[in-house]
């Protein structure tokens, strides 16, 4: 049995995308924002993930507003569907063609703020329990257009200020920003889990416990980084409010595949992590249809996701009931008895570093029983 049963939610903007890209037009018609709610309901999805403009009209009043919000409670009870995550879309507009928080036009960055109040206002009404910050736009083609550390002074202080907002306003989301290091623009501030992690470091005392870490699989795997580590050190700074989960090969453009499709073995160990941990935060796909799929694939793309979530925690509980390869995993630990902690008798401890190097580790006999239990050849 898993430590934690998984909450695993999904964005109502993976199962609306309509397949548009640079190079193509879409290839699916416009997907009702609660026919998608339904769907992902009936895909077996615990909970929901949506920024702003994916549920209520850009430009809305405050009345239609009020009005969908609504008709989304009234879906969500009636599908049984949670509210987990709230975000805003700050990338789309063509007002956020230079940025957004960190834009070098003191009104954009003014009027982001004031679009996260709104999107946080609706993720309050709604019972969201997150709201994400994914810099999409926060970042440069041209180097000489700002200096990086004035980027970052302007970020922070729009972190600091939805953070406040939502301190002010009583509202108990957390803040998760998410890291990317390109894409849409060649180069993203906060690239990666540490970079948000030394960010968040700098933020105002007064807020900064407010303020973690959403980690994406996709966003690490496309500059070849082991996610595993990076949700790891989140969790060892007690960062981790929130995950985007996926699948990438490495080096290539965000593919937002559908979780497990690639990378099977590390996918295996990040699903083993979280449950080590206890880690019960919001298990969200961040995901895409392929272009290719038609609108009767969009179940299958969520069904893909949590079926192979589950799979792989099956996996876990064979890991750790697998007799060898818990022998193994002792073998490669040495405890340090007899080795002096205290600094003068450890500065005159004689170490035979000969049999420390000729030591023999079961490497290969315990990846490949990894390998074999993936196989599913250990049961
Ligand atoms: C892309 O990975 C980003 C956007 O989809 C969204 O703002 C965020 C939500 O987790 N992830
Ligand atoms: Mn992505
Ligand atoms: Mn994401």
């Amino acid at each position: 049995m898993p430590n934690v049963e998984p909450k695993l939610s999904i964005g109502l903007w993976c199962t609306a995308f309509a397949g548009t890209e640079v190079f193509g037009s879409a290839t699916r018609p416009p997907l009702d924002p609660m026919d998608n709610l339904r769907l992902i309901a009936r895909a077996g999805a615990w909970g929901f993930n949506f920024h702003d403009d994916d549920l209520v009209p850009f430009g809305s009043d405050v009345q239609e507003t009020d009005r969908v919000l609504q008709e989304t409670r009234r879906v969500m009870d009636g599908e049984g569907l949670v509210a987990s995550m709230a975000t805003t879309n700050m990338f789309a507009h063509p007002a956020f063609k230079d940025g957004a928080l960190t834009s070098a036009d003191a009104r954009v960055r003014a009027y982001a703020r004031q679009k996260a109040m709104r999107a946080a206002d609706m993720g309050a009404e709604l019972g969201c329990s997150v709201f994400v910050m994914w810099g999409g736009r926060e970042g440069l083609e041209v180097e000489a257009s700002r200096d990086p550390r004035e980027a970052l002074a302007w970020y922070r202080d729009g972190v600091e200020f939805v953070a406040r907002y939502l301190a002010d306003s009583g509202y108990g989301m957390q803040i998760a920003i998410e890291p990317k290091p390109s894409e849409p623009r060649g180069d993203i501030f906060l690239p990666t889990a540490g970079s948000v992690l030394g960010f968040i470091a700098t933020l105002d005392p007064a807020v900064r416990d407010r303020v973690g870490v959403n980690p994406e699989v996709q966003h690490a795997r496309m500059v070849n980084l082991n996610f595993v580590h990076e949700v790891a050190q989140c969790l060892d700074a007690g960062k981790l409010p929130h995950i985007d989960l996926g699948a990438q090969k490495p080096g290539r453009f965000d593919q937002d595949l559908r979780f497990g499709a690639e990378d099977i073995k590390e996918t295996f160990f990040l699903v083993k992590l979280l449950d080590d941990a206890h880690w019960d935060g919001p298990h969200a796909f961040d995901v895409k249809p392929y272009r290719s799929d038609t609108p009767d694939d969009l179940e299958d793309l969520v069904r893909g996701n949590i079926r192979s979530y589950r799979l792989l925690l099956e996996r876990v509980d064979e890991f750790r009931a697998d007799a060898e390869i818990q022998e193994l995993l002792a073998e490669c630990r040495v405890d340090a008895a007899g080795v002096p902690d205290d600094v003068d008798a450890l500065r005159a401890f004689a170490f035979d570093v000969d049999e420390l190097a000729a030591r023999r580790l079961p490497y290969q006999r315990l990846d490949q029983a990894v390998v074999e239990l993936l196989m599913g050849v250990r049961r």
